[in-house]
């Protein structure tokens, strides 16, 4: 059984991802409309994947006694300005998630839950994954400036780069 104060710390964290994978469905659907079509795929799928971590967590929530709440969410910007500020928005997004993953896991500790400690080092490996890969892909970006020929380029391989491609572009 979750204790009140965990069951409310993982259903924040149930509303981080959500609200995490309307942020990156926006920035597709903004890429999209910009005729980046490879970008626009990679947002999307990285929102499918925020959803996922979101379902993760409220499966679990539930099968140990405590009630995932679905609640509205704060709405996602709809203009991220340029590509360069969306990769830093990404970036700066998946350390945001990051810590407060790291906050859950910190509570967890305190409250001596070491089954939801064990679930959550999932989170950690994969925040680890996904810092990597906003980094990798907003190292390129930035190589690339306003140049509209690495941009095309960029847009064609984008959704090649793979959490182990980042992996070995930043070795730990
Ligand atoms: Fe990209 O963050 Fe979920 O966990």
């Amino acid at each position: 059984m979750l204790s009140k104060r965990l069951e409310e710390a993982l259903n924040k964290q149930i509303q981080i991802e959500a609200e995490s994978s309307q942020v990156y469905l926006s920035m597709a659907s903004w890429a999209e409309v910009q005729g980046l079509e490879g970008v626009a795929g990679f947002m999307y799928g990285h929102s499918d994947e925020e959803r996922m971590h979101m379902l993760k967590l409220v499966k679990y929530v539930n099968e140990r006694g405590g009630h995932a709440k679905i609640t509205t969410l704060k709405a996602p910007k709809i203009e991220f300005g340029s590509f360069q500020k969306m990769f830093e928005e990404l970036y700066e997004h998946e350390i945001f998630v990051s810590k407060s993953i790291n906050d859950l896991v910190h509570i967890c500790l305190e409250e001596k839950d070491y089954a939801t400690h064990n679930f959550l080092q999932w989170y950690v490996a994969e925040q680890i994954e996904e810092e990597a890969l906003a980094r990798t892909v907003l190292d390129k970006i930035n190589l690339i400036g306003d140049d509209k020929g690495g941009l095309y380029l960029f847009d064609r391989d984008v959704q090649q780069i793979t959490v182990e491609s980042a992996a070995m572009d930043n070795p730990q």
